[in-house]
């Protein structure tokens, strides 16, 4: 099904990581387990009913298991070495594109021995795709670490169609253009026939750059490249609603909520922080933020609490080594000024958690804080809004996130600007109820109409490809 007579198939995912994760059993068993999150939800029908691909790695280095089958996906997987994990995806990736493409946030590394690795892999990618795909298929690649892939892959396969999806923001070309090598990454993503991006701004960096760097022609959402059209539009991305509901009408979830609420002070009012432990986060701020409240005598410890759920993440970048010292200091520091034996003002959790256990807090969370410096995205902002059904609690939100850009009745604030933070904090706490669900009931109906599958359907709609039909999904 789906696949031509050479073993091809009709619609081939490329992404870093391919959507599993390994597992070892009681029996002491290795085997593969499909990754928990949104993405992999929406596209794994899509990818299912077309007898689709998903090329990708592992997460372990050295060399790569056969494909192999899970839930209807053929996984083809790519093989890194060690070096090739530090240098293309702990390097070029993560600490010369990350920090580059969230606005200089972090200074990023410049190396060309990276350079090269970036290279080589999205070549190697390029080729696996090359070989997944049947004549003319539709093949559809993620995000920055893999930029160069579209024009390798056109390169060896003129016949397909390309769609390429950035998570991350598109910068601004003033800070695009100190890349080394700038003119291939740019040339990389042309490679595609749709370039798709998390927001207005990022297309429009994008389209600009096409003419100050290839000196081409944009006109509205495309340009012309070698005789091709290159379409390059928002597609904000969002969440798997249908899971957060599921979760928000469990007992145990909601008995959950009710227990942490008691465990935290039942009468504090709670402030709630989940991000992976990363610099782009505003982790810092939000913590100096709220101790200078505490500090100011504008909250009281007996009034208040904050729990802050930081994922451990990349954790072999030194810059992610130092946040994580930086962080635990200012912790500690609140701590230390301003605890009271048995009643902590933060609770700070450097560990993963389950999803149940994270909708538990959002169901307990009086004010969600969401203050990263830049955020392609933020998706925990838009899981929280799904989470309360109860019409209740508020979001402070960065302006410098996607999110921002649809859930316009949050408390918006500058999170590079302390007293805004703190401005925001308190708005959220005093604001009156009645605003507060209103507020909600807004950003409540802009999430549910354009969930992860409403996403996934307009890009393969634009792409030419009709996304998966919602039983599909179900049937799943
Ligand atoms: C990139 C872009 C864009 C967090 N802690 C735990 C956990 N999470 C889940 C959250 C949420 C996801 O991870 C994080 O998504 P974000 O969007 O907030 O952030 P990034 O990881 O930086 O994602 C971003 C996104 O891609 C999608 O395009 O929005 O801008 O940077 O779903 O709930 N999940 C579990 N345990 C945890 O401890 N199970």
């Amino acid at each position: 099904m789906g696949e031509d007579a050479g073993g091809g198939h009709e619609f081939v995912v490329v992404a870093n990581r391919l959507p599993v994760d390994e597992v070892t059993g009681e029996d002491g068993q290795h085997r593969w387990e499909r990754s928990p999150g949104g993405l992999v939800s929406a596209l794994q029908p899509v990818v299912r009913q077309r007898g689709g691909a998903w090329v990708g790695w592992t997460g372990s280095a050295g060399e790569a298991p056969e494909p192999f089958d899970i839930d209807g996906m053929r996984l083809r997987p790519v093989p890194l070495s060690a070096e090739e994990v530090d240098q293309y995806y702990e390097g070029q990736s993560n600490a010369t594109i990350w920090p580059l493409f969230h606005d200089l946030v972090e200074q990023p590394t410049h190396r060309r021995d990276w350079r090269r690795a970036y290279e080589a892999v999205n070549r190697r990618f390029a080729r696996a795709a090359a070989d997944a795909a049947a004549p003319d298929a539709t093949v559809w690649v993620h995000d920055y670490q893999l930029l160069l892939v579209p024009a390798m892959l056109r390169e060896l396969r003129p016949d397909v169609r390309i769609g390429f999806f950035l998570h991350i923001p598109f910068p601004p070309v003033e800070l695009f253009m100190q890349l080394p090598r700038r003119r291939e990454l740019l040339t990389g993503l042309l490679g595609a026939d749709l370039v798709g991006f998390q927001g207005a701004l990022a297309a429009q960096n994008f389209l600009r750059l096409t003419r100050l760097l290839a000196g081409l022609e944009p006109k509205d959402d495309r340009v012309e490249v070698d005789g091709r059209t290159v379409v390059a539009r928002a597609f904000p991305i969002s969440i798997d609603v249908a899971e957060v509901d599921q979760l928000t009408a469990d007992p145990a979830v909601q008995e959950r909520a009710r227990q942490l609420r008691t465990e935290l002070g039942g009468d504090r009012r709670l402030l709630l922080g989940v991000d992976r432990l990363d610099y782009t986060k505003g982790i810092e701020q939000r913590l100096e933020a709220y101790h200078d409240l505490l500090a100011d005598g504008e909250i009281s410890n007996d009034d208040v609490v904050l729990v802050q759920v930081a994922t451990p993440s990349r954790q072999r970048i030194t810059q992610y080594q130092q946040l994580r010292e930086r962080v635990e200091r200012e912790v500690g520091r609140t701590t230390g000024e301003f605890g009271d034996v048995g009643r902590a003002p933060v609770h700070y959790l450097f560990q993963s958690f389950g999803r149940a256990e994270l909708v538990a807090l959002y169901l307990a969370a009086d004010v969600m804080l969401v203050t990263p410096l830049r955020d392609g995205m933020n998706l925990v902002a838009k899981e929280f809004v799904a989470a309360r059904r109860d019409e209740q609690g508020a979001l402070v939100l960065s302006e410098f996130t996607g999110a921002a850009a649809e859930l316009d009745d949050a408390f918006l604030v500058n999170a590079h600007d302390t007293d805004d933070i703190k401005r925001g904090i308190l708005e959220a706490l005093n604001a009156d109820p009645q605003d507060l669900a209103a507020r909600m009931r807004h950003m409540r109906e802009q999430v549910r109409a354009h969930d992860i599958d409403y996403w996934a359907r307009d890009f393969l709609g634009v792409l030419g490809v009709p996304g998966a039909p919602p039983e599909a999904r179900e049937a799943a």
